[in-house]
This record gives C-alpha cells, sequence and structure tokens, in this order.
C-alpha cells in the first residue's frame, strides 16, 4: 500500500481554547443570594426593567426562566408564544405613546415611575434576518432611552441554537468564535458595548432546572439589576 497522507492541516476548532469571559458555573450560591436578598435602598423604591424585542424573540422565556432560577422550579407565569401564534407580552410601540386619557398616564411621574434599565431581547439566530424597519422602531426606544439616561442591555437568547458545540454543553458559551462574532455585530449594529451584552439559554422545553443555564440566566440578571438600581439611585457614570 503506498499513497501519501495529505498535509492539509486539521479544520480549525469552533471552539477558543479559553473562554473570553468568566462563569462561575459550580457555584450559583452567592450570585443568586445576591439576587434574592437585593431590597432597593428605601422601602418605597421599586426598579422598573423594560424588555423589549421582537415577536419570539424569547421575551417571556425570559422573564420565566428569572422567576424559575429565583423560585428553584419551572414557573410559567408570562404565557410564551410558539411558532404560529405570537406575541403574549406587549412591545413598546413607539408609534403610539401614551396617551394623557389613559387611566396609567401619570403626567408628573416620580423617579420610581419611570423605567430603570431598558433590556433588547435578541434572539441570536434571527439577528440577521431582523428587516430594517424593526431595527428603526427599536431605534425610536433606544434613543428614548440614551436622551433620559437609561442603562441599556442586550440579551441574546436562544444560543443552544447557535452552535452544536453550546448545544452539546452550554458552558461552551464564552468559547464559541461563533457567538462571540453574533455579539460583536450586535454590538456594532445596536450600539450596546459587548460587556452590556448577555447570551443566555432560556427554558424552553425542559421539565427541570439545570444549575449551568442558571447560572448563565443570573449572570445576566445580577447587571440588570445593578444598572437598574444604580440608575434608580443616579449612581450610575
Ligand atoms: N431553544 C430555545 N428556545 C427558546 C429560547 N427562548 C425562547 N424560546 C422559544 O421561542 C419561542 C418564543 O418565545 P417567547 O418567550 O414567547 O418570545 P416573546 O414573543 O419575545 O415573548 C417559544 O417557542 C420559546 O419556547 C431559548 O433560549 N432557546
Ligand atoms: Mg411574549
Amino acid at each position: 500500500m503506498g499513497g501519501s497522507f495529505s498535509s492539509r492541516p486539521p479544520p480549525p476548532s469552533p471552539l477558543l481554547s479559553a473562554p473570553w469571559r468568566r462563569i462561575n458555573w459550580s457555584d450559583n450560591h452567592s450570585t443568586l443570594q445576591y439576587v434574592k436578598a437585593y431590597q432597593p435602598e428605601t422601602e418605597d423604591q421599586v426598579i422598573r426593567i423594560l424588555l423589549h424585542g421582537l415577536v419570539g424573540s424569547g421575551k417571556s422565556s425570559f422573564i420565566n426562566s428569572v422567576e424559575s432560577v429565583l423560585r428553584n422550579r419551572m414557573c410559567i407565569p408570562a404565557l410564551v408564544g410558539n411558532a404560529t401564534q405570537d406575541c403574549f407580552t406587549r412591545e413598546v410601540n413607539p408609534n403610539a405613546k401614551i396617551s394623557k386619557d389613559d387611566r396609567f398616564y401619570k403626567p408628573t411621574p416620580s423617579a420610581n415611575d419611570k423605567v430603570h434599565v431598558l433590556v433588547f431581547v435578541i434572539d441570536a439566530n434571527k439577528w440577521s434576518l431582523m428587516n430594517e424597519k424593526a431595527l428603526e422602531a427599536l431605534d425610536d426606544i433606544r434613543d428614548e432611552a440614551k436622551l433620559l439616561d437609561i442603562p441599556q442591555v442586550a440579551i441574546l437568547t436562544k444560543i443552544d441554537e447557535v452552535c452544536p458545540e453550546i448545544q452539546k454543553d452550554i458552558k461552551n458559551v464564552y468559547k464559541s468564535k461563533e457567538l462571540k462574532e453574533k455579539m460583536e455585530k450586535v454590538s456594532g449594529a445596536v450600539g450596546v458595548p459587548m460587556n452590556c451584552i448577555f447570551p443566555v439559554k432560556n427554558y424552553s422545553k425542559e421539565l427541570d432546572l439545570d444549575s449551568d443555564t442558571d447560572a448563565l440566566i443570573l449572570s445576566a440578571l445580577k447587571p440588570i439589576l445593578d444598572f437598574g438600581n444604580d440608575h434608580l439611585n443616579k449612581r450610575y457614570a
């Protein structure tokens, strides 16, 4: 038998050799305690977090996932859509601002009534399919937030569908080259810095909680609370 072996180099790995962001996978306890123990500085304060994003991006699922992690059991307080039905969470419509006659309209909102952190929920896999019109509508919301100095965070959902390596093991999240590239593109396109973008896998089909999934959800929830709290107390930079 003869023949020569090809000297073609092996294909590059889809994973980086080391994660580019640290997550404490083995110990959720301290972050869980931190977010559970969070109390606004004064009793009358409430952090208002506004989630916005396209229908099907995973807003309801994120709310449910957070609730599930905090209660240590699967919860479905917000109705989740599926491929055929849509929209149970409402989106802010910048073209239909709250009217003065609306019973929720407050002519002089206090600091407590305002939004303290804006969370842009983005489906990691549909990002490139978002059309210009949809992006423009979301731009309006974000521009308004910028004017009001409201901190902005982006949550990249459905990372389990981004690449087989993450599907196999969610701990590959910060090693996946593909996801990092997606995050960089999102950051550039929506103007949210990388350190304010958090990839998550929401609970969607499973029956039991998983500590790695929890860890990632908590790693997104903690800064959302911190930024909201800073804004509520005007301590942001
Ligand atoms: N695989 C996967 N599916 C998700 C994830 N987040 C949401 N989904 C699914 O995406 C669909 C839309 O989610 P939903 O939360 O209703 O989106 P909303 O319209 O933004 O509230 C539902 O079928 C969810 O089960 C995720 O992280 N991974
Ligand atoms: Mg919804």
